[in-house]
């Protein structure tokens, strides 16, 4: 380990924590101990010395006066925030007091821990929580709610999540862009796409939103949401009517693609662009466009398959780049996610072994349901690395739980955030500038380690740290509980089933800070598939109900008489979920929470720009400030960000999503909501005193 703690002025490798594809590589300037800086590590090859405005900014959140410093304890009602401070000590035998006497009475299960990514580390996130958890035999929770039900998909047609490496991408001639905001929310893939395209490669975006990335597109082609499927097939309908398959390719590497191609004789663009709303020329166009060149690379977002139908839209699109054979051309093909690659020995680091017996599950994306409903009922919830009271569906329902007098709640977090203002006790965590833990990126494949770069801010502890704690208090004495962070990483890397790690060592690591995998080109070879080739038709699929072949199937909320605007609630340019919108200079670079409505619509309500608008339907309201133009197309409605709480303000976007699951993976459904909208009837100002 090199000790960065100890030289109080320099400048520091690091990696960027946040849940975001490109996972930078940072250096951090420090002075008299403090940061004072972070800038992208011009060496990185992914990152190339460029990061985002959000973590440029990044000194600010750590050093917010709000960050907390102590354990507290909650003396004020639940959802009020009235804590006052009190030792670790104290905390801990609150906490494993209270479980003791829950696991006597009601059994390990009445726990559920609550967890998602805001911080990517996998020891933090994957390592002593869990080896805790498992030794407790708590409630498990499914992690379902970012990528849960476009994982599956993928993995149907391409047996996990296994796609391009981003490198290559340089070399391509096409970018679809498909459902994801990449200048927001993949930086890197943009700036590769600028490079190619100063080589005369083509950028398609094809979205709901015209947002940041569908105004840098050279062809921006909105659709209504929920109908990427049908776009998708409608294409492949083109493709093979034309001729323009791979038809080589398609012998060799799939299965299913004479079924498909029958299949899709019913998709004609007609028919295509009476569900998706884009004309039946521009699918012509774009199956030509996409059929004419290679290599052509498809970036799929996390925005389809937030939707009833989002696995399957997914499988789907998945399927597009076997058709034309782009897999094998450096560059080409597709990327959803490449975490498969990456895969560190989880069996090792998650100690499932530690666990008696099999427990009850609990899907993250009803968390409202759950605290409310199960019987036997959930007694305590231990929260950390998430923040659900804004970031879970149904936040009414969510809130309501949480709000359960019987419900000990323990929130370990750097912020007194929403969900901790219903805590017990909240824990004060550490950035992961103070800690030490392994990353891996679901998009680029180099592995990096995180050394402290400074000490731990006030009395917060990490992850790990407090797992340990726990541990002890609980009186458990496996040594697995009490491992070091070295330990943990160690575990990890190795992994003998995984021969991308084969050069990625905990030594290695710390003498180069990032180690890029070993990763074989997908092609020639065998997909983990069942076929050990791309799945076009799925046995498995049928075997589990669902249509072997790439269907479309209409989203499920179809009122529209009732509520006549698709809800689209997505992630915004300057927080990442809802992390740093408690910080000042971060909700400020956004201004004020929006709502991207059609000119034609928003004449039809008589509501102008810059206006106050009420957002409502059966699960709740919102209010945000009408941005009119031609963004969206009519009857969708899109805002941007998760934001905190604020006094007078209704702004909570999860109040009004629902918290059904998708076609797969138990994932959420963010955007097949549906609301109505009017004015209100006084501006926010007056409804804030
Ligand atoms: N700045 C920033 N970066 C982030 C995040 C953040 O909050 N802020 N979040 C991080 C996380 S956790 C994730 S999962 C990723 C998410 O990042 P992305 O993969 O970009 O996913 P989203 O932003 O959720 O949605 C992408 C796009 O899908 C569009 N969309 C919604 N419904 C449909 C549809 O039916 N069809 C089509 N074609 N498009 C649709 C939305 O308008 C949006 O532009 O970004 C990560 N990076
Ligand atoms: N409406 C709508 N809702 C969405 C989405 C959407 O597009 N629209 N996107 C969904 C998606 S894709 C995702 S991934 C989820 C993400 O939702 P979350 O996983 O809740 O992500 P964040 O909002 O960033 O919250 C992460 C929290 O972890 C805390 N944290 C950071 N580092 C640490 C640490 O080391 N230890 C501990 N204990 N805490 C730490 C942060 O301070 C922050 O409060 O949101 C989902 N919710
Ligand atoms: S949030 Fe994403 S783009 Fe910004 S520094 Fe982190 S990894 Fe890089
Ligand atoms: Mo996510």
């Amino acid at each position: 380990m090199k000790d960065y703690l100890n030289d109080p002025t320099g400048v520091f490798p690091s990696v960027c924590s946040l849940d975001c594809p490109d996972q930078c590589g940072l250096l951090v300037h420090k002075e008299e101990g403090r940061i004072v800086k972070i800038e992208g590590d011009p060496d990185h090859p992914v990152t190339q010395g460029a990061i985002c405005n959000k973590v440029r900014h990044m000194a600010e959140r750590i050093y917010d006066p709000k960050r907390l410093t102590t354990p507290l304890k909650r003396v004020g009602p639940k959802g009020e925030g009235r804590f006052e401070p009190i030792a670790w000590a104290e905390a801990i035998e609150a906490i494993t007091g209270r479980w003791k006497a829950l696991i006597a009475s009601e059994g390990p299960e009445s726990i559920l821990p609550y967890s998602f990514y805001g911080n990517m580390g996998r020891i933090g996130t994957e390592g002593m929580d869990r080896r805790f958890f498992n030794r407790m035999s708590a409630s498990e929770l499914e992690q379902t709610i970012c990528e849960a039900a476009g994982t599956e998909g993928y993995r149907y047609t391409m047996g996990g999540s296994f796609g391009t490496n981003p490198e290559e991408t340089e070399h391509a001639k096409l970018f679809v862009f498909w459902g994801i905001n990449a200048v927001s929310t993949n930086m890197h893939q943009v700036t590769i796409a600028e490079k190619a395209r100063k080589n005369g490669a083509k950028i398609v975006v094809i979205d709901v939103h015209r947002n940041r990335t569908g105004k840098w597109a050279d062809w921006f082609i909105p659709l209504k949401p929920g109908t990427d499927t049908a776009l998708a097939l409608g294409l492949m309908h083109v493709l093979y009517a034309e001729g323009l398959t791979d038809e080589k390719f398609l012998a060799e590497y799939t299965v299913g693609c004479e079924e498909l191609r029958e299949h899709v004789k019913a998709y004609d663009p007609d028919t295509v662009s009476g569900i998706t709303g884009v004309p039946a020329a521009d699918i012509v166009k774009l199956a030509r466009l996409y059929g004419g060149t290679t290599p052509s690379f498809i970036r799929i977002g996390n925005g389809i398959q937030h939707h009833d139908n989002g696995g399957m839209c997914i499988r789907t699109i998945a399927c597009l780049p076997a058709l034309t054979g782009q897999w094998l051309h450096p560059g080409g093909g597709a990327i959803k996610g490449n975490g498969g690659y990456v895969q560190h020995n989880a069996r090792a680091l998650e100690r499932p072994d530690l666990r008696q017996g099999k427990a009850r599950s609990v899907n993250m994306n009803r968390l409202g349901s759950a605290l409310l409903e199960l019987d036997p009922p959930v007694r305590s919830l231990y929260v950390y690395n998430t923040n659900p009271a804004v970031v879970a569906p149904e936040a009414n329902k969510v809130r309501e739980g949480l709000s359960r007098e019987d419900l000990f709640t323990v929130v370990h977090d750097l912020f007194l955030t929403e969900t901790a203002k219903y805590a017990d006790i909240v824990l004060p965590a550490t950035s992961a500038f103070e800690n030490t833990d392994l990353y891996h990126s679901y998009w680029h494949h180099y592995i990096q380690i995180q050394q402290p770069v400074v000490a731990p801010y006030g009395e917060s502890k990490s992850n790990v740290e407090v797992f340990r704690l726990l541990a002890k208090g609980m009186g458990y004495e496996e040594p697995a509980l009490q491992d070091s962070e070295e330990a943990l990483i160690r575990h990890a890397v190795d992994n003998p089933r995984n021969h991308a790690y084969d050069s990625v060592t905990y030594e290695a690591l710390v003498e180069r800070q990032y180690v890029k995998a070993d990763v074989k080109p997908l092609f020639p070879g065998r997909l983990p598939t069942p076929s050990g080739k791309i799945e076009l038709y799925s046995a498995t699929m049928a075997r589990k109900g669902y249509p072997p072949l790439p269907t479309y199937t209409p989203l499920l909320e179809q009122d529209e008489a009732q509520w006549p605007y698709r809800f689209i609630p997505g992630p915004n340019h300057n927080f990442l979920n809802s992390t740093f919108s408690q910080n000042e200079k971060h909700a400020k670079l956004e201004r004020t929470p929006k709502l991207h409505m059609n000119a034609a619509d928003a004449a039809g309500l008589g509501i102008a720009d810059g206006e106050t608008v009420r957002v409502w339907n059966a699960r709740g309201e919102v209010e945000l400030t009408a941005a009119i133009g031609e963004d969206v197309l009519p009857g969708v409605v899109v805002s941007q960000g998760l934001w905190a709480d604020a006094p007078g303000a209704k702004r909570a976007v999860n109040a009004l999503t629902p918290d059904r699951l998708a076609d797969m993976g138990g994932g959420a459904v963010f955007f097949s909501g549906r609301v109505q909208v009017e004015r209100a009837v006084a501006p926010r100002e007056e409804l804030a005193t």
